[in-house]
This record gives C-alpha cells, structure tokens and sequence, in this order.
C-alpha cells in the first residue's frame, strides 16, 4: 500500500517535471523563414545569413530564422505578400515590388535622385528613412531595416549602350516597379515587367535583349554568361529592405525586438560591406569572363532626357520631398 502510493507520487511528479519540460522545449526554439531571389553568395545572402546568426546569438537561441536563397520560395513581390498574409515571418527584397504594397516608398526608385551610395544610405538611416520604415505597420509589416543593392547599370545582348539613343528599342527586363517602368519608356525601352528567378532563362533565350541591376547582382547571377554588354549607366540607386510580419513582430517581447532590429542593423552592414567590394571588383570580373564594359557614361545626357518624366515624378511626389532626399547631407 504505502509502496504504491509512494510510486504514485514518483510517476505523477516525474510527469509532471516531463511535461514541464516538453514545455519549455517547445518554447525554446521558435523557427522563422527568410528569403532572397539571389544566390547566397551575394551581398543579400550574406545579409541574410548575418541576420540569421545575430537572431539566434542575441536571443540565446530561442529564435532561428531559416534561409532561402534563390527565389526557392517565390519571387520578391510573392515574398513580400507571404509575409503580409503571415505565411512567411520574414522577407529580404529590393526595393521593386515594394510600391505595390507601401506606395510611399516609390519616391526611392526615382532615377538619378542619389549622388552615391554615400549619399543614399545617410538619407536611409536618418530621418527620411526611418520616416519610410513607419509607413509598413499599417500595412502588417515591421520594416526593420533598409539595405541595399547598389547602383542599377544596364547589361544588353545587342550594343555597346554609350548615350540614351543606345537605349532605343531595346527590349529590357525591368522589376515589377512602376517608377522604373515610367522612367525607362522615357528612355525609349521596350520594357518588360518580370519576376527576377525568371530573368536568366529569358535571357539566354532571347525573350529580352537585357536587364539592368546593380554589379552584385549581375555578378553573383552570372549574367555574363547571357550578356555581352554592361553599361555603367548607374541610372538608378537600388535600396533593399528587411521585412517581417507584424503580427509576429508584435508577439516578441521588448528585448527580442530590440535583439531583432539590433540583428537587422547588423545585417545591413554586412550586406554594404559586401556591395562595396563587389562594385569595387565586378567590373574587372565580368570583363574578365568575357562582357565589354563601357565604364564612363555620360550620365548628364541621361539626366536631359529624363527631365520631363522627373517633372512629373516631382509632381507626383512632392518637389519638396524629392528636394530633402536630394539635398540631404
Ligand atoms: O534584389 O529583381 C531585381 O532585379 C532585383 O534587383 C534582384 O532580384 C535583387
């Protein structure tokens, strides 16, 4: 009798203690996903991979984000309305497809609206920047930093592209970005709106003559394999930004949010760090494997011809807006 009752009490707080444990196991490691159109050898896979690590360092842990790389999850606008419904916690993406979801964001996609990198990550990081990042919370994202992916320059399979008469009749690919699209049949593009996983099949195959992104991009998706000619045309800055879920932004605790944003600002330098070395070396890379490289553009005659379609963007934006990013120092 007192043996049974005495195992009774062993088994009944052993599973007490066991159940305590599944528990707290279960709370132990949250996993969250996040991922890219490029390949982890990149300025954005190493971006997201420093994020991934930071996350689980400065929570002890408890939280690990999953990487995906290669558009394995879908393209960037389908990344970004993955994590709006909720379906994917996080998203790493360049600014494209953005405008569809935060339309605020669009006066960034202006062309010839950033000097230099210099120049863009300050006016990121300080007021404007963090003025845009706010815009994302009505709309159930936690925008938690901006990044980057360069200066966009133009690649073709048909021309040399010295001036924007070079440009006439060109069929590009272009993001799903209305701006760029506004601003590139100004130029005499024929454009063509498409998801980044598909661009280098369209390509090879003839379906575009070109494309245009910044050297990280072109670099670590081996366009020189598809393209003979690259243009330093510099024509647009091209931001990226670090996105999650609302929802599962608002369910941390204030330390893990601060440990998220703190991981985020990590990941935004990494990712610059990464973008200054490839600009500083792709050119050389991709003559290398054969492109040639029309290095000094003259980008003033790209400016003239674009000054109508500025006009309007000013119009639809604000002069005075476009006017505080451009004077920004
Ligand atoms: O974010 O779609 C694009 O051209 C982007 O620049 C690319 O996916 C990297």
């Amino acid at each position: 009798m007192q043996l049974s009752k005495i195992t009774w009490c062993v088994c009944l707080s052993l599973g007490f203690g066991l159940g305590l444990m599944a528990t707290s196991g279960a709370q132990a490691q949250t996993t969250m996903r996040i991922s890219i159109s490029v390949a982890q050898n990149s300025h954005q896979g190493v971006a997201i991979d420093t994020f991934a690590k930071e996350v689980e360092q400065r929570t002890g842990g408890r939280y690990k984000v999953q990487t995906f790389y290669n558009g394995s999850l879908g393209g960037e606008r389908e990344s970004i309305e993955a994590v709006q419904l909720g379906t994917q916690e996080l998203a790493f993406s360049s600014s494209g497809p953005v405008p569809n979801f935060v339309p605020e964001t669009k006066i960034l996609d202006v062309p010839f609206l950033f000097r230099d990198k210099t120049h863009a990550r300050a006016v990121l990081d300080g007021p404007i920047g963090q003025e845009l990042l706010a815009k994302f919370d009505s709309k159930g994202f936690k925008a938690l930093a901006w990044a980057e992916n360069g200066f966009r320059h133009v690649t073709n399979s048909k021309r040399a592209v010295n001036t924007p008469e070079d440009l006439k009749g060109l069929k590009l690919r272009t993001m799903e970005n209305p701006v760029h699209i506004q601003a590139y049949k100004a130029l005499g593009i024929i454009t063509t709106p498409m998801a980044f996983p598909e661009v280098f099949t369209a390509l090879q195959q003839g379906t575009v003559d070109g494309q245009e992104n910044p050297l990280p991009v072109i670099t670590s998706a081996k366009f020189d394999q598809v393209q003979k000619y690259l243009s330093l045309t510099g024509h647009v800055y091209s931001p990226c930004i670090l996105v999650m879920n609302k929802a599962s932004f608002d369910k941390l605790s204030a330390a893990d949010k601060q440990a998220f944003a703190e991981a985020a600002k990590v990941a935004t330098k990494a990712n610059r760090a990464r973008v200054d070395e490839d600009d500083a070396k792709g050119v050389a890379e991709l003559r290398a494997k054969g492109m040639q490289v029309v290095e000094n553009v003259d980008k003033a005659k790209f400016v003239a011809v674009l000054a109508k379609t500025n006009a309007e963007f000013e119009k639809q934006f604000g002069k005075a807006n476009m006017d505080r990013i451009r004077d920004y120092k």
